[in-house]
């Protein structure tokens, strides 16, 4: 059973898996827009909750460090790919090298936020040193906003992630470290290398 992320490189393999005639029993998507594109596929879609654990997870990132730790939500799924990552057994993560970073915080950090408290997170995330700006006119699938979160430095992606994560109204941070890439495939001009973070 595969667990299926959001974005370009997730819509890539799908057409790969269609291509290639690969069986699969089903699929857990991560978004709305996902789903769209496995059923084009009729790959048939799963609940979560009828799913059980995930042998894999498959996505794409904004950012990664060879740490295995991520920036995701420039799509506005963050959400539903963090609870999908969580539930799955190993998190493959495919990025092209122009997204390998030394420190997360050069992409502006997606924050998924219920919307009546969109103004007090801002100012709690100007105290943690950020500067966010509301994506106006995005509505997550879950009916939330997005705040990005420009010229945050993050030295300590978990402690940073677990800092959003204690902040009332947010709903989820799009720093992915404390559940990273188990894997992570990275493309470039001279080809492809695959990079197991060592640190769990
Ligand atoms: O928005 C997201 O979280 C996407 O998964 C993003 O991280 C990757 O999108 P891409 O495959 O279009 O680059």
């Amino acid at each position: 059973m595969l667990g299926v992320g959001t974005g370009s490189t997730v819509e890539q393999l799908i057409e790969e898996i269609v291509e290639r005639r690969i069986p699969l029993a089903g699929a857990v998507s991560s978004s709305d827009r996902t789903s769209q594109r496995l059923a084009a596929a009729r790959i048939p879609l799963l609940d979560l909750n009828a799913a059980g654990p995930l042998a894999l997870y498959v996505d794409g990132a904004d950012e990664a460090t060879e740490r295995g730790e991520l920036i995701k939500g420039g799509g506005a799924a963050l959400t539903r790919e963090k609870i999908v990552a969580a539930a799955s057994d190993r998190f493959v993560c495919i990025v092209d090298d122009s997204k390998l970073v030394g420190r997360l915080g050069r992409f502006p950090l997606p924050v998924e936020v219920i919307p009546l408290a969109r103004s007090y997170v801002a100012r709690r995330i100007v105290e943690l040193g950020g500067q966010p700006v509301w994506r106006e006119g995005v509505v997550t699938d879950n009916g939330n906003v997005i705040l990005d979160v420009h010229h945050l430095p993050i030295d300590d992606p978990a402690g940073m992630e677990a800092a959003f994560d204690g902040i009332a109204g947010v709903v989820t941070v799009g720093i992915f470290a404390r559940r990273g890439a188990d894997v992570l495939i990275v493309a470039g001009d001279a080809g492809v290398k695959t990079i197991e973070p060592a640190r769990r």
